[in-house]
């Protein structure tokens, strides 16, 4: 919210091809299933995006979670707070900031804060594919996930936090670049990104205009959107960012 005295100008841009929606904009939503839980969706079919997007904040001692359609597979990300996560069977987990997990289409994605919980959640409909079976469960600690050189630069660094397999249909990767550096390119590709800024600042480039963007700002890149990036500002930008791989056009 602005003051009362403050202009209420702001950079969120809505376009056929991307969405720029910084965090103060997104009104909350209760939602069944996270009754006590305040919820932002970030992107969802409405924009175009052909996954949702949620940004959930739990107080502590509450517990939030999806109902169980049986093709949605769930992926989350915990920013801040710690808390406990289970899919309902066997996978039972500690959480607490990066922690993070893919859990696969029929089973639970259940969420409990201790402390205040902040989790950045993605659900899509999992495309499964002739002859590959549908993959486990997958979790882990971002700090434990190794950040590779990426584009030849020792300082733009790749983490890919889903194993690049034919079983999973999605990739969940977070870049981290110095200032400076960024996309040499600019990329135009048949994936979606969903986007959350982690950390620092930058300019991005989405459809032909350059946008300053910060940390907790949401992008939604659809097919084809021409998109680059570098970091400004004095450290280094972060950002973790969803991508639908591995599976063929349908046509
Ligand atoms: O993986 C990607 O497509 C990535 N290079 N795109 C991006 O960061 N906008
Ligand atoms: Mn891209």
């Amino acid at each position: 919210m602005r003051a009362l005295d403050q202009l209420v100008h702001g950079r969120t841009r809505l376009r056929a091809r991307y969405a720029l929606m910084p965090l103060e904009g997104y009104p909350v939503s209760r939602l069944p299933g996270w009754a006590g839980a305040e919820v932002k969706v970030l992107a969802s079919p409405a924009i175009g995006a052909q996954f949702a997007q949620y940004l959930a904040d739990v107080p502590a001692g509450v517990q939030g979670g999806f109902p169980v359609p049986p093709q949605v597979e769930t992926f989350h990300y915990v920013l801040s707070g710690t808390g406990r996560f289970t899919d309902g069977a066997a996978v039972q987990r500690a959480l607490k900031p990066g922690s993070f997990g893919l859990t696969p289409p029929g089973c639970r994605a259940e969420f409990t804060a201790a402390e205040p919980l902040r989790v950045l959640l993605l659900r899509k409909r999992y495309e499964p594919a002739a002859g590959i079976e549908v993959f486990s469960g997958s979790y882990g600690e971002e700090p434990e996930v190794p950040r590779q050189v990426w584009g030849d630069s020792p300082h733009s660094l790749l983490q890919t936090l889903i194993p690049d397999e034919l079983p999973f249909d999605l990739a969940m990767n977070i870049f981290t670049f110095d200032t400076g550096f960024g996309l040499p390119i600019i990329e135009t590709h048949v994936m979606e990104h969903g986007l959350y800024f982690l950390q620092g600042k930058g300019l991005y480039y989405l459809d032909e205009e350059w946008m300053e963007v910060e940390k907790d700002d949401f992008i939604w890149m659809g097919p084809f959107c021409p998109q680059s990036f570098y970091a400004t500002g004095p450290e280094p930008a972060r950002y973790i960012y969803y991508k639908n791989v591995n599976r063929d056009v349908t046509i």
